[in-house]
This record gives C-alpha cells, sequence and structure tokens, in this order.
C-alpha cells in the first residue's frame, strides 16, 4: 500500500475533525507523522490523543525534522498565506482550510507561487463533498433535469456558531468569508461560472462586527440566475444548522434539497424522495455530522487527487475564482450596483 506522510499545522476546534478524518485513512496508507500548533498545550494534546509521535510549536521546525509527503494546514486565514509559503519552501504539498486567504490578492499570490514551484496546493473546501452535494452534483451530470436555469443556495442559522469559533464576531469581513465562500462555490459548481452579481449585506446583530448576513443574485454565463444566501442570524424554527438549502429548476425537473436531508427529485411531473443524510461517523455528532463526514470525504478526494498526479477539485487555482465571487460581493454590496466577473 501506498504510504503518505502527514502532517497537521494547527490543532484548535475544527481540526479535531480533520485529525480523526486522517487516522480513518490510515487505512488507505495515510500516517499523521507530526501535528503543530504554537500552543503547546494544543499541539501535546492532538499528539496525545491521535496517538502521534512528533509534536511542533512552529511549522518550521516541524519541516525541517520531517519528511513530509503533504501537510494540512488547519489554522485561522490570518496566518494562511505565510504558512502556505513556508510549506511551498520546503517543496510539500499543501491543504489549507478556507477561507483560502483574507483576500483576492493573497489568494492569487499563493496559487501563482505553488504553480510556479509545481506544488500541489489545495483549498479544504468541503460543502461540494457533502452527501446531498455529491448527489446533487451526481444528478446533474446524468442530465436528470437539464442544463438548470435557475436556482437557490440558502444557508440560513441562528446557531451560536460564536461558542465554536468565537473570533466570528470581531472579523471585520465576516459572513462572506467564512459562508459565502461555501455556497458560492455550491453556486458555481451545480450552475457554472458566473458572468456578474449583485448583493447587499447586513448586519443584524449588533454584538459583531462585520456583515452578518448577505443575499446575492447571481447570472451565470450559462443565462442560468440564482439567489445565493447566507446568515448567522436567523431566528427560524426549526434552526436546519448545518445543513444548505438548494433548489435548482431546468428544462425537465426540479432537484429540491429540504432540511433533514430530504431530496426531492422531479423529471417529467414525477416526484421521487431520497434520504441523503450523512451517516453519523463513530467521531462526529449530530447536527455537525454531515460536515464532518464531508471533512473525511474532502481529505480522501484529496489524498487520491495528490497520488494520480492531478489537481484536486478544489485545487487553488479553482478556489481562487471562489473567492473572486466574495469580493465581487463586497465590491456590489458597497456600490449597490451589479459587479460583472471577470
Ligand atoms: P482555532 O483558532 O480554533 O484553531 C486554529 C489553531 O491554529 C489554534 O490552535 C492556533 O494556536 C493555531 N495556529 C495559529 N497560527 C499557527 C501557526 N502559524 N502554526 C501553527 N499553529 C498555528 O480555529 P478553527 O475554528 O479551528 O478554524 C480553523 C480554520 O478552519 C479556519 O480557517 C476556519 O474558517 C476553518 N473552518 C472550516 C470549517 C469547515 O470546513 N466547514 C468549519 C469550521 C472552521
Ligand atoms: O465553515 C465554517 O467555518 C463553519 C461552518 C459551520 C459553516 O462549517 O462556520
Amino acid at each position: 500500500m501506498e504510504r503518505t506522510g502527514l502532517g497537521v499545522i494547527g490543532c484548535g476546534f475544527f481540526a479535531q475533525n480533520h485529525l480523526h478524518a486522517w487516522t480513518d485513512l490510515a487505512s488507505k496508507g495515510v500516517d499523521i507523522v507530526a501535528v503543530c500548533d504554537v500552543d503547546e498545550a494544543k499541539a501535546r494534546a492532538a499528539a496525545e490523543k491521535f496517538g502521534v509521535t512528533n509534536w511542533y510549536k512552529d511549522a518550521e521546525t516541524m519541516f525541517r525534522n520531517e519528511k513530509l509527503d503533504l501537510v494540512d494546514i488547519v489554522t485561522r486565514v490570518e496566518t494562511h498565506r505565510d504558512v502556505v509559503r513556508q510549506a511551498i519552501r520546503h517543496r510539500v504539498p499543501t491543504i489549507v482550510q478556507k477561507p483560502f486567504g483574507p483576500d483576492l490578492a493573497a489568494c492569487r499570490a499563493m496559487a501563482d507561487e505553488a504553480q510556479k514551484a509545481g506544488i500541489f496546493l489545495a483549498v479544504h473546501e468541503n460543502f461540494r463533498f457533502q452527501v446531498p452535494m455529491r448527489k446533487i452534483t451526481d444528478l446533474l451530470r446524468a442530465g436528470t433535469i437539464g442544463t438548470p436555469s435557475w436556482g437557490r443556495i440558502s444557508f440560513r442559522t441562528g446557531y451560536d456558531i460564536y461558542k465554536g469559533q468565537p473570533y466570528l464576531a470581531h472579523e471585520e469581513r465576516f459572513v462572506l468569508i467564512d459562508l459565502g465562500v461555501h455556497v458560492l462555490d455550491m453556486a458555481r459548481v451545480v450552475l457554472g461560472e458566473v458572468d456578474h452579481l449583485s448583493a447587499e449585506l447586513q448586519r443584524r446583530n449588533p454584538n459583531v462586527r462585520g456583515e452578518d448576513t448577505a443575499t446575492m443574485l447571481l447570472r451565470h454565463r450559462s443565462g442560468a440566475v440564482s439567489i445565493v444566501e447566507c446568515t448567522y442570524e436567523s431566528r427560524r424554527v426549526p434552526d436546519v444548522f448545518p445543513e444548505t438549502l438548494l433548489e435548482l429548476e431546468g428544462p425537465k425537473g426540479a432537484i429540491i434539497l429540504k432540511p433533514g436531508s430530504v431530496l426531492d427529485v422531479t423529471v417529467e411531473g414525477k416526484t421521487t424522495t431520497h434520504d441523503v443524510d450523512a451517516p453519523v461517523l463513530k467521531w462526529a455528532e449530530r447536527p455537525w455530522h454531515i460536515i464532518q463526514e464531508s471533512v473525511l470525504a474532502t481529505c480522501e478526494h484529496m489524498l487520491k487527487s495528490l497520488r494520480a498526479g492531478r489537481p484536486a477539485d478544489t485545487a487553488a487555482s479553482d478556489n481562487v475564482r471562489t473567492f473572486g465571487l466574495v469580493e465581487a460581493a463586497y465590491e456590489a454590496g458597497s456600490s449597490g450596483r451589479a459587479v460583472r466577473f471577470a
């Protein structure tokens, strides 16, 4: 079996899911050879919890001491540029968590550096790897409803995201960079590249610094139109966190992803209903299970892509296009006018 020596940088809140997923992939030849966190206690705790021999407080020492085939960066966005550059300098294939960078220029710079160095660089953007989204993508590839011409992608919750991710309340640019990257990536996946978009941004929670609600109208190059929205300030019951709801209409029918991961597929007037909920992995728990399973699916996709010598579906160059939509939405939200996307 091919072996892949992995280093994980960042052992905080969400990295626990990455570490569980990579541990599950030991059956595919993945060895977590080192973990790293500037917080020594977190590095030690991760090493102990996941049975990793070597832990480090700084990435440079880890890169110098370890022979790594792959590194997974699960730090926050303000550190991504520096840590990705370190990995590229050490010529280690790299995965970095979303958001790729703090702005489009940083994302492009990292993508260009990796491309010039010939180093694998991908973004751990996992919404498109969720069970429902994989099913929907398969249906579209099969032409089930024809080419979709209208869509709605919606992530609306009032879940207390700040408990696990307190830093989100202090981000100057918040919901588009944290959540918009997910739903805009899905819009590209199911409806194709975007020609232009408009956006309305709101800060509805007085206790957060940045925008917490984004409502966007997209015109895709295909001619399709979509409504893409995300908020952490919804007060609905039931709250569907962390589900993304999705509606697609095409010439032959419609695909509707409803609360509870129920998928209605209508073709030529006949509707079938499917349970597309994710399995609750042994280390997962509801309601996060759908995202946690997607972490495993994403990590497995990255491993297969690296070993096959091909870019990941969410390669840096692809995610730059998603991040470009985030920046376009900020510009549109600020100007009140539609922004054409190059
Ligand atoms: P966190 O603050 O809990 O963890 C980040 C860790 O990185 C901290 O322990 C910190 O000490 C460490 N760190 C910071 N700089 C470092 C460096 N230079 N070298 C080594 N370690 C360093 O943050 P989090 O909530 O786990 O988020 C991490 C990333 O995961 C963010 O980019 C976030 O957007 C993303 N995230 C993604 C999903 C998803 O995929 N659906 C969900 C939640 C969070
Ligand atoms: O992606 C994130 O950072 C998380 C989410 C709940 C959307 O996974 O906030």
